[in-house]
């Protein structure tokens, strides 16, 4: 298989600068899965796991290094500094790829270089898009097999011989000292080298489907966002869809597929990650997953804290970086059962209890979204489902109450761009440090988020009914720093109020920051909070907000005057109203 001319001529290209001893193009079949997979098992890139208890699942170990997304080294390389905005990392792009030239020339000597064809979002939908990704690991083949449309389809989806996004990948020497994740938005072209993990190197993820799909949204009018989506349906057989948006390792893939402890409520899938999401004729926001797979967060996946995320990875699934047990078993932290003895650790030695955890923190997964128990029947239409509300949420111990709702869409827009959030094992850096994350998309934002903000604010005047958006904290904690609020099956509690306000019906009571919810109009039946948790949990601190709000000021005036005055605006309003 080959593609358009343009495809072969960008492929030729690459090829000459990183002399691989033969091109592979991919055509995404299961033979060529299972060739990937009888190659790695015999070079030791995959070990095979209990083909009984765990039928064709396979564990692989990245580097030591080389085990998260590393945002001192992504770069957004537009003409001016200004386009990537003081958020981002930049480069100018001919110093880019003079540097990275140098890394890539000769890169792929004796060994293969495969060329992925892939589709991100639904076969015959308007709102997918195309990408040709170049890499010399086959790790990276196996995995964009499972996360994306692989093969003819994409060359099918091409509106035009050159509309693809060119990514080019190679492990190179793994060293995090030449180590670069590159992105030229303005040439629809990603460059990555020097790591084979999750969002640095699977490159139709982040790269392509945020931070370049991002800036071209909002040429083209739509959004991509760091948001899962997913359907609440109630008992009566009605289903909304909301889409929201967390930072990641902070609950967008358990919440998606979260088992409802309401009964009569359930929760269908549709993505778990990354919504691309359009306008359509009515003035209707619609929304597709652009993913065809799920690379979640193993720790704490449990059948107690998310059962359909727990019983979707017993086949079909690579794992990385988790612990191994003696009857070759996947293991991680809050699985579930004991450690058992003889447990080998995520770098493959011997683990001994108290010597810190045995599956690496950001350990993830690797399966197909089909094998999700919760996967809505609808989850590739071509149209997208109809977006009826945001969620914002992201992870903090104080301040942000547990779910509120904004006044209206420039106010929503406006807690967005203030959300911050306690940082995760998913990138590289110290855990738990409290930092800005408008929108979840901090790292992932392909030009300057004062425009970003901008661009948001732009959709009210395009739709007939903006959908409400809402703000939710399932982290807050109280004094002796336990979470007041039990999250991940009661979260379905609150996504019924959401859906009741957005259907009409769900009671609040207007306090400074917006619309928190009445007494009572939570549903708490058969949930045994401590006493005053609620409460807690709800509570609107105006000392806690007005220092937000000065951290915020901070935050925004790094933009100048690029800002959009509503967002000022919206800062002032919430000041006035604390009464500061
Ligand atoms: P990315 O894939 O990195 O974008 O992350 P994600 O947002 O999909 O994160 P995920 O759902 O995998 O959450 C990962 C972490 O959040 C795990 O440690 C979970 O245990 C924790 N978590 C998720 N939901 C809840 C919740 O409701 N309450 C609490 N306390 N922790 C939660
Ligand atoms: C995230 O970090 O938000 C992820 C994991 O979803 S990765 O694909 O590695 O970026
Ligand atoms: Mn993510």
């Amino acid at each position: 298989m080959s593609g358009t001319r343009q495809v072969e001529k960008w492929v030729d290209e690459v090829a000459a600068l990183t002399s691989p001893a033969k091109i592979a193009w991919a055509d995404g079949s299961k033979a060529e899965y299972d060739r990937l997979v009888d190659d790695m098992l015999r070079d030791g890139t995959l070990l095979a796991l209990n083909s009984r208890t765990y039928p064709n699942c396979y564990l692989h170990r990245s580097h030591p290094s080389d085990v998260a997304r590393t945002e001192n080294l992504t770069f957004i390389c537009t003409g001016t500094k200004e386009d990537a905005g003081p958020t981002n990392n930049w480069m100018a792009p001919a110093e880019a790829k003079e540097r990275l030239a140098g890394l890539f020339r000769g890169s792929m000597r004796g060994r293969p270089m495969w060329v992925i064809p892939y589709l991100m979002g639904p076969a015959g939908s308007a709102m997918s898009r195309v990408g040709v990704m170049v890499t010399d690991s086959a790790y990276v083949v196996a995995s964009m097999h499972i996360m994306t449309r692989v093969g003819a389809v994409a060359f099918e989806h091409m509106r035009s011989d050159d509309d693809f996004v060119r990514g080019l990948h190679s492990l190179g020497d793994l060293s995090p000292d030449r180590r670069f994740i590159m992105h030229f938005p303005e040439e629809r072209l990603i460059w990555s080298v020097g790591s084979g993990y999750g969002g640095n190197a699977l490159l139709g993820k982040k790269c392509h489907a945020l931070r370049i799909a991002s800036s071209q949204a909002r040429t083209e009018g739509w959004m991509a966002e760091h948001m899962l989506i997913l359907g609440l349906e109630d008992p009566d057989g009605r289903v909304t869809y909301l889409a929201a948006a967390m930072p990641s390792a902070s609950g967008k893939t358990n919440l998606a597929m979260v088992v409802s402890n309401l009964p009569g409520y359930r929760v269908w899938t549709v993505g778990d990650d990354i919504a691309w999401i359009h306008v359509d004729k009515n003035g209707q926001l619609r929304a597709v997953n652009p993913e065809r797979g799920f690379f979640g967060v193993a720790p704490n996946t449990s059948a107690k804290t998310n059962p359909n995320g727990a019983a979707m990875v017993r086949s079909n699934t690579i794992f990385t970086n988790v612990a191994l047990t003696p009857s070759n078993e996947p293991w991680w932290e809050g699985m579930g059962p004991e450690p058992p003895a003889g447990l080998i650790d995520w770098q493959g030695k011997p683990w001994t209890p108290g010597a810190g955890p045995a599956a690496h923190p950001n350990s993830r997964f690797t399966v197909p979204a089909q094998q999700c128990p919760s996967i809505a029947p609808n989850w590739e239409d071509p149209e997208g489902v109809p977006i009826s509300g945001f969620i914002f949420g992201s992870r903090r111990a104080r301040v942000v109450p547990l779910v509120f709702e904004a006044f209206d869409w420039n106010h929503g827009v406006f807690l967005g761009s203030a959300m911050g959030t306690e940082t995760t094992a998913a990138i590289t850096g110290k855990v738990g440090v409290v930092r800005r994350d408008p929108m979840a998309m901090i790292p992932f934002c392909g030009y300057n988020m004062a425009d970003y903000f901008g661009h948001w604010l732009s959709f009210a005047s395009r739709l007939k009914a903006p959908p409400r958006i809402f703000r939710v904290n399932w982290f807050r904690r109280d004094e002796q720093g336990k979470f007041l609020w039990p999250g991940y099956g009661e979260n379905v509690r609150i996504l019924k109020w959401i859906v009741e306000r957005i259907r009409g019906g769900g009671r609040a009571i207007e306090t400074p920051i917006g619309y928190v919810p009445a007494p009572g109009s939570l549903d708490e039946s058969g949930l045994s909070l401590a006493p005053g948790a609620m409460e807690a949990a709800l509570r609107v601190d105006r000392d806690e907000w007005r220092q937000a709000l000065d951290e915020l000021r901070e935050f925004y005036e790094q933009f100048g005057p690029r800002m959009p005055a509503q967002i000022w605006n919206a800062h002032a309003d919430t000041a006035r109203r604390l009464g500061l």
